[in-house]
């Protein structure tokens, strides 16, 4: 039964269908399924589009149609996962964003879902972020961590410049660094600077939790 709503859901995505979505996912939630496995379906459903359009089998209207209904489905999950951290202590706050020149928000999007349902207080900036505009949002907002998003190898370098620029203001010493989406590698996150690159989002909030040793 349980898996039934997940693949069903699942299905709803890879055949680009919102409303299909969002009614599998709030009937997963009302079956108790735990969130995070509703999410991972979401997930599983993007990275096979992923793979397809990847190998020419499918194309940009199948990536828009399949991150719509995912889309869609997204806020009955989260705020499912959102009720969970609810009652927690403020664990840190965290600035987001994905880098310039790149607007695909769903992963940073889900990273910051994440870290909220864990406890951190997120100020998630948004897509095709500017340097200027993720350094004024440090000053602004001085977090402890900041996390950059980079799913296009072509604007990847971007959070290179981001972090070079935050070492020229004098704040590099102050925050932590991280950065992940599919066009970032643990070897890249290194020459860049950063100080830690997780592939997953729960594998964010470990990384965030270890940089702020809670
Ligand atoms: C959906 C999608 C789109 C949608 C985006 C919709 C949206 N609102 O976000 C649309 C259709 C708009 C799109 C456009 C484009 N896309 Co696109 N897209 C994808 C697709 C299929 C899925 C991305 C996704 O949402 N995945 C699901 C999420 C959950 O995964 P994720 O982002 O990787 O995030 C996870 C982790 O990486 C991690 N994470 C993410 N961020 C962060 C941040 C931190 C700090 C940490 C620690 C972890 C972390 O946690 C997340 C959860 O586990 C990927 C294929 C793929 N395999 O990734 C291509 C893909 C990223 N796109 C690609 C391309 C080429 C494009 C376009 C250039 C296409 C075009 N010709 O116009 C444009 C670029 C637009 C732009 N300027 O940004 C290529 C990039 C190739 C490359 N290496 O550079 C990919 C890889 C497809 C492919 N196989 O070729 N895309």
């Amino acid at each position: 039964m349980k898996s039934e709503s997940l693949s069903y859901l699942k299905k709803a995505v890879l055949e680009y269908e919102p409303e299909t979505a969002v009614s599998w996912a709030q009937k997963a939630i009302d079956e108790g399924i735990d969130p995070l496995a509703a999410m991972d379906a979401l997930i599983e459903a993007m990275r096979e589009v992923g793979e397809g359009f990847g190998r020419g089998d499918l194309f940009l209207p199948d990536l828009t149609g399949a991150a719509e209904a995912m889309q869609a489905a997204t806020p009955t999950i989260e705020k499912a996962i959102k009720a969970r951290g609810a009652a927690r202590k403020t664990l840190g706050k965290v600035v987001i964003g994905t880098v310039a020149g790149d607007i695909h928000t769903i992963g940073k999007s889900m990273v910051t879902t994440m870290l909220v349902a864990e406890g951190f207080e997120v100020l998630d900036i948004g897509i095709d972020v500017s340097t200027d505009r993720f350094v004024a949002a440090v000053v602004d907002y001085q977090p402890a961590i900041l996390g950059m998003s980079a799913l296009l190898t072509t604007t990847a370098p971007e959070a290179k410049k981001v972090i070079d620029r935050l070492a020229e203001v004098g704040l590099r010493h102050k925050i932590k660094v991280i950065v992940g989406g599919g066009a970032m590698t643990e070897a890249f996150a290194k020459s860049m600077g950063a100080d830690g690159y997780s592939p997953t989002a729960p594998g964010a909030v470990s990384l965030c939790r270890k940089m702020i040793d809670v």
